[in-house]
């Protein structure tokens, strides 16, 4: 990377030395404070080295790291794009993207114990929450809460935690998402329109969708485009070939038909709206997760109900000459939730299964939720683990240094929506293990961010007005 062209600027102990076309930085004796124990990186090494060499590669497009600067973290912003800093308590380099600090290299973390950060009390209960970055702004929250009369929000963080930032009117709001377009953050909440209308099938006035935009200029969410949506449970938003797309998983007409189209929608430049690309045939439709694996990008649904048995076919599409074909079909029980996860060049799907009912048969809550792998030579999905759930909504996927974990929201076990949410690690060979077990009431989703080096988990609860964050303690 190109250091400041006033060499002078650089810190004492720090020289800038170029060697064959090559330009870096030389840490000569450097200020306590950006020292580390080199025992951990120069593990069997019976003679220290008297010299020695930290290369760093760094793969970035579109930006031309500028600068490094050393010490306490300033706000990355689009003044900042590709400042380099080193922060010596973190004992990591990081690149601004003119929002976010990307982490270059960071000291290996382990996960210690995890503590409650926040008991953030809501208006109502919670449906979803959404965890996002608005540049100039840090870190928000999009809860979708389930009361009409007080609405949905967001929440900004703060070191205290969560407050409340923006309010916004929902009717029975079941998810929110955001995307981004280009330096534009856009939002996109699900009214459910107030549950089943009693008046035989017919519309509910209040069944849309509305996408907001961030105005930089006012500082708030303003109101952008509506969508007619069918009880939405998901919205997902990706990116093909430079094109935005958003996917929306409707899971209801009416009082009971669950058989009906889901929808595909596309950026129309010119018209700056999103229009219809394609549709698509769902079941009860809960969620929808996009993926991308070398040139092959994919689309997962989750069907949970055909109107008379929860065990129905879930489908994998993948993108063929700009439209979604059937990849693969799986068989799920009220399937709620598919993350989609790499662990080196490792692919998995996990699928939540919400329960079993068949006709007017008793339901079964506690029932296996089951890890897929994509297997490269037989391009198919293949079971790998099963892992027994209860009433499962949601899985989250997150790494933290070297370690990787899923927690699942268990919601209900046929008496009680008092239970433990799972928190896995990947323990290789032997899959996913349980590791900490934390309480929840009626858990509707989890959410995991990172913020100045800190890792926290977030839990919303559909059954009481409260969500909860928690820090994620590292050693
Ligand atoms: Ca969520
Ligand atoms: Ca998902
Ligand atoms: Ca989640």
């Amino acid at each position: 990377f190109v250091l400041e062209r006033d060499t002078s600027k650089l810190v004492p102990g720090v020289q800038m030395r170029q060697a064959g076309g090559v330009r870096g930085v030389h840490f000569s004796s450097p200020h306590t404070s950006m020292s580390f124990p080199s025992s951990q990186l120069l593990v069997n090494c019976d003679l220290f080295p008297k010299e020695f060499s930290i290369v760093v590669t760094l793969k970035v497009t579109n930006i031309a790291p500028k600068r490094v600067s050393v010490g306490l973290e300033r706000t990355c912003s689009e003044l900042l794009q590709g400042q380099l800093w080193f922060s010596p308590l973190r004992k990591g380099l990081y690149l601004c993207d003119g929002t976010v600090w990307i982490t270059v290299l960071e000291d290996h973390k382990r996960l210690d114990y995890v503590m409650e950060h926040q008991v953030l009390t809501t208006s109502s209960e919670t449906h979803d929450v959404e965890v996002f970055q608005v540049a100039g702004m840090g870190v928000m929250a999009a809860l979708a809460h389930r009361s009409k009369t007080s609405g949905s929000a967001v929440y900004l963080w703060t070191q205290s935690g969560f407050k409340l930032y923006q309010n916004f009117t929902t009717h029975e709001a079941l998810v929110w998402r955001h995307f981004n377009m280009g330096k534009k953050v856009f939002l996109v909440v699900s009214n459910s329109g107030g549950g089943p209308n009693n008046h035989f099938n017919k519309e509910s006035e209040t069944d849309f969708s509305v996408i907001y935009k961030w105005s930089k200029r006012r500082k708030k969410f303003v109101q952008f485009q509506s969508l007619q949506t069918h009880c939405a449970r998901d919205w997902e938003a990706f990116t093909i070939n430079r094109q935005t797309y958003l996917a929306v998983a409707n899971h209801r007409q009416g009082n009971n038909n669950h058989t009906i189209n889901s929808v595909i929608y596309k950026w129309n430049r010119s018209t700056k709206s999103f229009e219809v690309h394609q549709m698509l045939p769902t079941s009860g439709a809960y969620d929808w997760e996009f993926f991308t694996v070398g040139p092959y990008h994919f689309l997962v649904v989750a069907n949970a109900f055909d109107g008379v048995t929860t065990s129905v076919d879930s489908v994998i599409y993948v993108w063929v000459n700009g439209g979604f074909q059937v990849f693969q079909t799986i068989k799920t029980f009220c399937a709620t939730d598919w993350e989609m996860f790499q662990i080196g060049s490792r692919v998995f799907l996990v699928v939540a299964n919400g329960h079993r009912l068949h006709g007017n048969g008793p339901s079964r809550y506690a029932i296996n939720s089951t890890i897929y792998e994509l297997d490269m030579n037989g391009q198919l999905f293949v079971r790998f683990q099963d892992i027994i759930t209860y009433s499962a909504v949601d899985w989250e996927f997150f790494s933290l240094g070297e370690e990787h974990f899923l927690v699942v929201a268990n919601s209900f076990n046929g008496e009680s929506y008092s239970l433990n949410s799972i928190l896995y690690r990947w323990q290789g060979y032997e899959g996913f293990v349980p590791v900490h077990w934390l309480p929840t009431i009626g858990c509707s989703d989890w959410e995991f961010f990172s913020f100045k080096g800190e890792s926290y988990l977030i839990y919303s609860s559909a059954k009481a007005p409260l969500s909860k964050v928690f820090k994620l303690k590292t050693y």
